[in-house]
């Protein structure tokens, strides 16, 4: 329903948009996905993190509760949670919340798309086809591109932390 209210509107939007990102734009109603990508993983891998911008053009408020790909015998929306010294991953349950007009940007360390027992390799400058599935903008299909392993996403902004790992001190 929100598509035929909204749908000419949108696909303005998102022409007029699109043409400002570099990378291919994906869009379903309200919600767009760009930017998609994962490091590329080595034969044996069993899982692998994917990453993507959602922006909300939307007025409501809306939330990703899920996602699926034919690469994977199941694909998970993780977040990555420090605990006691521990960097741990934990599936979201309650899902992401992009509120209107605002934007998430999934990033190594944080929110990502996980693939949970890999059935295809993740190589090099292939293209993963993945269905975000969101409360109210619905399923939206993206493509994942896979790039060199230890990527940090386009030349490393936003996807660089600083790890202080080197001047850790012990002081016992
Ligand atoms: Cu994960």
């Amino acid at each position: 329903m929100k598509f035929f209210k909204f749908g000419i509107a949108t696909a303005v939007a998102v022409t007029l948009m699109s043409g400002l990102f570099a990378t291919p734009s994906y869009a379903d109603g309200m919600m767009m996905a760009k930017d998609g990508w994962a490091r590329s993983r080595t034969a044996s891998a069993k899982v692998a993190g994917a990453f993507v911008t959602l922006h909300n053009m939307g007025k409501e408020d809306d939330r990703l509760i899920g996602a699926t790909s034919k690469i994977a015998k199941r694909t998970e929306i993780h977040t990555t949670k420090m605990t006691d010294g521990v960097m741990k991953m934990i599936q979201v349950e309650e899902g992401i919340a992009i509120k209107a007009g605002e934007t998430v940007q999934m990033k190594p360390g944080s929110y990502h798309i996980m693939f949970m027992g890999l059935t295809e390799v993740l190589a090099e400058g292939k293209e993963i086809p993945v269905t975000l599935k969101f409360e109210k903008a619905g399923d939206v299909d993206i493509l994942v591109s896979v790039k060199k392993a230890g990527s940090m996403g386009h030349g490393g902004h936003g996807g660089m932390k600083k790890m202080d790992h080197g001047s850790m001190k012990k002081t016992n």
